[in-house]
């Protein structure tokens, strides 16, 4: 853990501090046991560890006290008295966020979904889903496979992460391209506001023109004006036939080729288009000892999934595409996941990355929205960068282990991710703010879809301006006016 992740950052006096009285109030008002983790008036020290980090293990809070309530009545309960008493709160669900925005950075009180975890209701018909915040997301799948149907979202934290907390980061993730975001995908939301208000817009309407869309406030929002309590959301039907291809390419510019061709000629099936560089892919082969899925090494490479409902004639058309682009001389090589066990490998060394680069050390994470023309351009700078500053060399005197480019190409979205062997206020600062510059410059976003958090809370400027980060601020203190939803945090 760093010791000093936020030097610039005090605890707000006016918050108040936990008492025994208000553990009794909580216990009594929850009832059950489980309800309540308490280090205030116990030693649980051990047992409230996992709730104040980070998955990075890279932020860390001071919580005494988790709450896990079992429906919005609770909620309601919890944060009206919190309101009153001016403690503050973190909403938490799977802690599987990249920017510290899921941990206390001081004492406030962590309400976990984890206890709201039923699935509401599904129609086949309309594909609607209702389900509690609580809900993890590969749950959600596995209850939509059985129903034919498909979670229009997917990301390598799905054993972990709640659709609650999916909504409130409002997640990209692997399948963006095909399905879109959650601002299009989700139709309604209950959510609790800090006054005890429980909001219900859970709506099942495809279309509802009534006024302001409030709940599009909730998505991304990341636990600043409420609790999600529940989401309803549309889910498209699971393609009969999923299949999947992995390239690799020898230059950027080639991969770009390869994306404008796979959008040409796969068009209404490519269902995902992700882009992997040379050291990602050495990296999860490292940590997962597997043999590269081609024969030779590359600087790049792609994995391009289609979905559709006929498999021969999905299988037909990818085989036509890869034989053009090697034709053309756009890929130099490639393989088709000819099964189940080859597509889920294939997938591995795309859904692996972030976890390989776990295993390192520290990892300083940018995800970012550029131009695709730009997208690798930065990692090549940013490295250019460091090496030139003495971080990067050949052995392991070096503080950065390696810089590494990814993401959903897809979308524009690259994830630079520089591995430190541990975290270094040096290198720190030789990449911020110089990485928002850079991206402020091609007028891109410094969040595309982790959020703001902590880690980032002092660079929304590059990405937003001061007329909009004045009407954030108008809103969160009409939803909060006493500011206890996630403070510290990015508004
Ligand atoms: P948490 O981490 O618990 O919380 C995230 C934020 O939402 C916090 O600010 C929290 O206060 C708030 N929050 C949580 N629940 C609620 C609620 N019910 N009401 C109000 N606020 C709430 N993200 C992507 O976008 N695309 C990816 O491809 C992707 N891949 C990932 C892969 C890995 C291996 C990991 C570890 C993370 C990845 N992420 C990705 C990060 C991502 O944001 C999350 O995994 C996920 O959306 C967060 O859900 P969670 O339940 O873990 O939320
Ligand atoms: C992904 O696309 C996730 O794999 C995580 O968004 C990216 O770890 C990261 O930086
Ligand atoms: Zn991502």
């Amino acid at each position: 853990f760093t010791s000093d992740a936020y030097p610039n950052l005090k605890r707000n006096p006016n918050f108040g501090e936990i008492s025994a009285d208000d553990v009794a109030h909580f216990k009594e008002l929850l009832g059950s046991q489980s309800a309540v983790i308490d280090g205030v008036t116990t030693d649980a020290t051990d047992d409230i560890e996992p709730f104040n980090s980070d998955w990075m293990r890279k932020y860390r809070g001071h919580t005494r006290l988790v709450l896990k309530p079992g429906n919005a009545q609770e909620v309601s309960k919890v944060l009206k008295y919190c309101n009153e008493r001016k403690l503050a709160v973190v909403p938490q669900g799977g802690n599987t966020g990249l920017v510290g925005g899921s941990v206390p950075v001081f004492d406030e009180i962590v309400i976990n979904t984890s206890r709201m975890n039923q699935i509401r209701s599904f129609d086949p018909a309309s594909g609607v889903l209702v389900a509690d915040a609580g809900v993890i997301l590969e749950v959600a799948d596995q209850y939509l496979a059985e129903h034919d149907h498909l979670f229009p979202l997917d990301l390598g934290a799905k054993g972990s992460c709640h659709i609650g907390g999916n909504v409130s980061t409002n997640a990209g993730g692997l399948r963006l391209l095909r399905y879109g975001s959650l601002h299009g995908s989700v139709l309604g939301l209950e959510a609790v506001l800090p006054d005890g208000t429980i909001m219900d817009a859970l709506s099942t309407l495809r279309k509802n023109n009534t006024g302001y869309d409030l709940k599009q406030l909730f998505i991304g929002s990341e636990g600043t004006i409420g609790l999600v309590t529940a989401v309803s959301i549309l889910c498209p039907p699971r393609p009969k036939a999923v299949n999947v291809a992995y390239f690799g390419l020898e230059s950027f510019d080639h991969v770009q080729k390869a994306f404008l061709a796979a959008k040409g000629q796969l068009s209404e099936i490519l269902s995902a288009f992700e882009l992997m560089d040379g050291r990602s892919q050495s990296l999860v082969r490292e940590s997962t000892g597997n043999k590269y899925p081609l024969e030779g090494e590359y600087p790049f490479y792609c994995l391009v999934e289609t979905s559709g409902s006929n498999a021969e004639h999905d299988m037909a058309k990818l085989e036509s595409f890869l034989e053009s682009v090697m034709g053309d001389g756009i890929v130099a090589d490639g393989v088709l996941a000819q099964d189940e066990t080859q597509f889920q490998a294939l997938w591995r060394w795309r859904e692996g990355i972030t976890e390989s680069l776990s295993h390192l050390g520290g990892t300083y994470k940018y995800d970012v929205s550029i131009p695709l023309s730009d997208l690798y351009l930065l990692v090549e700078d940013c490295k250019a960068r460091l090496t030139e500053m003495g971080f990067v060399g050949d052995d392991d005197s070096f503080p950065v282990r390696a810089v590494v480019g990814y993401g959903h190409m897809g979308d524009s979205n690259l994830h630079l991710n520089v591995s430190v062997r541990q975290y270094n206020k040096e290198v720190e600062k030789a990449i911020e703010p110089w990485v928002y510059e850079w991206i402020q410059k091609r007028k891109g976003s410094i969040s595309a879809e982790h959020g703001l958090g902590v880690a980032k809370r002092e660079f929304i400027g590059y990405s937003q301006n001061e007329t909009m980060v004045k009407l954030m601020k108008q809103l969160k203190s009409v939803y909060d006016p006493n500011g206890i939803m996630n403070p510290y945090k990015y508004i």
